[in-house]
């Protein structure tokens, strides 16, 4: 029995024996679903006059509703009467006819339009995403998990139990002596949610103590697990480039697969500065929006991946274009993967890893039961690596009727403080 056999929220497999794009595709709804299955999600569904459905990701984590009024007041009501089939044009008129260009609440509403096109497109044809964009470079993807402690000594175990449960990595953040909430420790184990109130929670942050702690971590952890496990590391948009470049140097000796966000992200010059002076891998970009954004650090081989991802940098239409553009310079993907980007934006990103040439790694941290069943979907974890789905698009559908039971619940992402009070980059 198929997945789609056993849940009765799976979407229609058969769309193509009755539609396929001989013929216009009309769009005759957009619904914009907000629900709080255990965090907030935006969802778009796209509704077309031959019955096909597309659902895409909105979600722009504690600014949540903008990108809802975005949607519902600009985009849908220019959607009605146009052809589904027309993906690009699309994207094209959304991106260039705004006139306002680009960031985070624009491009999440393109993303969600791109998104729910390709499901349909998927859907008409009866193939999977994955082999609309060239058929499969591999059959599985590796992934990586957060491990997280308040000291080393949690944080190593933590890492032990990704370990037993297959993961081959692992990115590890630990509580560092004499701050509060320092970043990536979270409350439970593989739900990690960091947007934890409705107003924004104080954090303290003080980066020579964190420099002098990371490296014991990392130093710990090798000599515990041994040269194997691909480990990662996430600054978090925290230090100031020198600063960076110290980190990367102080954690060579134990081979990190990447260390990410090392500083805030818009200041691409930077990068030339912490490049010069350290041979750890970097990655850099999960709040990239365009290929604008990643541009020089890709053509320059400043970094050595693209965190972009489907939902933050327009959709599939644009993160492909990335892709291609970060493989002539060497540059792999390793897509933003964290809970707050629905299991649309899973699934979807799923078929991307499965097909792009360059790929590097996929962030996966498990949604809650909640979300997962809100959300029903073929892609599957095992040991280690996501399997994506076979159902045709992205093969994640949306329970309306569960949806609704779980509404919009206020909540936004912390903010960090230096010691001396003064606004930091959280
Ligand atoms: O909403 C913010 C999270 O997505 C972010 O803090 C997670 O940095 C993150 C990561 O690497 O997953
Ligand atoms: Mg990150």
């Amino acid at each position: 029995m198929s997945a789609a056999d056993s849940d009765p929220n799976a979407p229609e497999t058969d769309w193509s024996d009755r539609i396929g794009v001989s013929r216009p595709l009309v769009i005759t709804a957009a619904r914009v679903i907000v629900t709080s299955p255990g965090r907030n999600f935006v969802t778009l569904k796209i509704e077309t006059d031959q019955g096909v459905y597309g659902i895409g990701d909105a979600t722009l984590n504690g600014r949540e509703l903008s990108v809802v009024a975005y949607l519902n007041e600009h985009i849908c009501p220019l959607l009605i009467g146009r052809d589904a089939r027309r993906i690009e044009d699309t994207w094209q008129l959304l991106y260039r006819g705004a006139y306002w260009r680009r960031g985070p609440v624009t491009m999440r509403a393109i993303a969600a339009v791109d998104v729910a096109l390709w499901d349909i497109k998927g859907k008409a044809l009866g193939a999977p995403l994955h082999e609309l964009l060239g058929g499969k470079s591999r059959d599985r993807v590796m992934v990586y998990g957060h491990a997280n402690g308040s000291d080393i000594g949690e944080t190593v175990d933590a890492v032990g139990r990704y370990i037993d449960l297959g993961y081959q990595a692992i990115r590890a953040q630990t509580g560092v002596p004499g701050l509060v909430n320092a970043y990536g420790v979270g409350r439970g184990e593989l739900h990690y949610e960091p947007a934890d109130a409705s107003l924004p929670t104080e954090t303290v942050w003080d980066t020579r103590r964190y420099l002098a702690h990371v490296p014991k971590l990392f130093e710990r952890l090798r000599d515990t697990y041994g040269p194997e496990p691909r480990l990662l590391h996430d600054g978090h948009h925290r230090m100031t480039p020198l600063e960076a470049a110290q980190l990367g140097k102080s954690l060579e000796p134990f081979d990190l697969f990447w260390l990410e966000d090392v500083t805030p992200a818009e200041n691409q010059e930077a990068f030339r500065l912490i490049r010069q002076h350290t041979t750890t891998p970097l990655a850099v970009g999960e709040v990239f929006n365009t290929i604008w954004d990643c541009k020089d650090l890709i053509q320059e081989q400043l970094i050595d991946y693209i965190r972009a991802t489907i939902v933050g940098a327009g959709g599939l239409t644009h993160l492909r274009r990335i892709a291609d553009f970060a493989s002539v310079w060497g540059v792999r993907t390793g897509c933003h993967g964290a809970t707050d980007l629905s299991p649309v934006t899973m699934g979807t990103a799923l078929h991307f890893d499965a097909w792009v040439p360059n790929f590097g790694i996929q962030e996966y941290m498990r949604h809650t039961p909640e979300t997962d069943e809100v959300f029903p979907h073929d892609y599957r974890f095992e040991a280690g690596f996501m399997i994506p789905g076979e159902r045709p698009g992205h093969g994640v559908d949306i329970d309306e009727t569960l949806a609704a039971r779980f509404p919009y619940v206020p909540r936004q992402l912390p903010v960090a403080r230096l010691t001396d009070g003064t606004m930091w980059n959280w």
